[in-house]
């Protein structure tokens, strides 16, 4: 053998063996696979304990809340983390991962409310990692709603209140407010004669809504009947208030009264005190539904009687050119009349009594 050949023979020796030392390292996963791709991560789910919903960038939600998703890679996924800023601080939330799905459960009445980064970290066995990011709001405190107005459209009274009522309020949350709705309930038994359309058609951060009668009850149509006037505001993430304001009531504390936003401000803490009422003063005028336990005097009440709405009935005078003071009345006599009401007439019935001897009346059947 020449020297040339035995050169050559040590060149492919030493290449066998540096592939084989080569099988060992990280480079190879087991099996022999290369982990070569970076791990996928997708957020799609939101549940706040009624059920998973799709997760919209800028959502609202509230209380504690499961975010859920997948989470892909060629080899293996090692672990899923959330993150968020809490003030200067970091909050790490790691993710249950289980076959693709990952999930995380947060509390979030344990943060302050407002919109929050979320960065989704997902490393695979390689120690690859890929994130993605989306915003979501913690919103815990509930909105704030007042009534400005309730009043008999016609005199702008409330003491009766009779035929068209107009009932008007504010509603504020620290994000926004999805919907209102204002209650009616007859007083005697707290029956729901009236609820407004649950499509905030009546508008949200005010709301304004004029009744009939027949809208809300025929309350007192027969004989003076109380009402009690409840109104609830949801905000986007599904807070109700379960009080309300009164103005009138806040104007009694002092004249310059507050608006829906002093009271939110005074109710959350950004200010202590407002033209001279503070949220103890404040929280003295808290007005509730019927059914949750408080006395009359913490809720709204009124009165309604419809007499002051009764139909105006003229009659002529059968006997035209007599005086009814003559007393008689011919074969031919009409009588006649106009029935008039603001709300329209149902039913116009007639009866009439003859004297059919001094003293002796006869009266026709209704
Ligand atoms: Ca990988
Ligand atoms: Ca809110």
């Amino acid at each position: 053998m020449s020297i040339k050949k035995l050169s050559l023979y040590f060149f492919i020796i030493t290449l066998l063996a540096s592939v084989i030392t080569a099988c060992n390292s990280p480079l190879f996963g087991l099996g022999g696979k290369v982990d070569v791709a970076v791990p996928g991560i997708k957020i799609e789910t939101v549940d706040e304990g009624s059920g998973a919903r799709a997760l919209q960038n800028g959502d609202y939600v509230r209380g504690t809340i499961t975010l859920s998703g997948t989470s892909t890679d060629d080899i293996a996924v090692d672990r899923v983390t959330l993150q968020f800023q809490e003030g200067s601080s970091t909050v790490t939330i790691p993710a249950t991962v289980s076959g693709s799905i990952w999930k995380a459960t947060i509390n979030t009445t344990q943060y302050s409310d407002g919109p929050k980064d979320f960065i989704v970290t997902v490393t695979d066995s390689a120690g690859k990692s890929t994130e993605t990011r989306f915003v979501i709001y913690f919103d815990n405190k509930a909105p704030v709603v007042m009534f400005t107005l309730i009043v008999s459209t016609a005199d702008y009274s409330n003491t009766p209140l009779w035929n068209e009522i107009t009932i008007k309020g504010s509603a504020a949350d620290q994000f926004s407010i999805r919907k209102v709705r204002v209650y009616i309930y007859r007083k005697s038994d707290s029956a729901l004669v009236y609820t407004s359309p649950d499509d905030a058609s009546i508008g949200t951060n005010s709301f304004s809504v004029t009744l009939d009668p027949a809208e809300y009850g025929n309350l007192g149509n027969l004989a003076p009947e109380d009402a009690y006037f409840a109104v609830k505001a949801w905000d986007r993430s599904g807070n109700e208030n379960t009080w309300f304001y009164m103005s009138s009531l806040i104007t009694a504390l002092d004249p310059r009264g507050l608006t829906v936003e002093d009271i939110m401000a005074l109710e959350n803490g950004t200010q202590s005190e407002v033209n001279s009422i503070n949220l103890n003063k404040l929280a003295g005028t808290r007005r509730y539904a019927p059914g949750l336990g408080f006395p009359d005097t913490q809720m709204v009440y009124y009165t309604c009687d419809q007499s002051a709405n009764l139909p105006i009935i003229t009659v002529s005078n059968p006997e035209q050119g007599k005086t009814a003071g003559e007393n008689t009345i011919s074969k031919n006599a009409k009588a006649s009349g106009v029935v008039q009401d603001a709300n329209g007439v149902a039913l116009v019935e007639l009866q009439f009594r003859v004297e059919t001897s001094p003293g002796v009346y006869v009266e026709s059947a209704w």
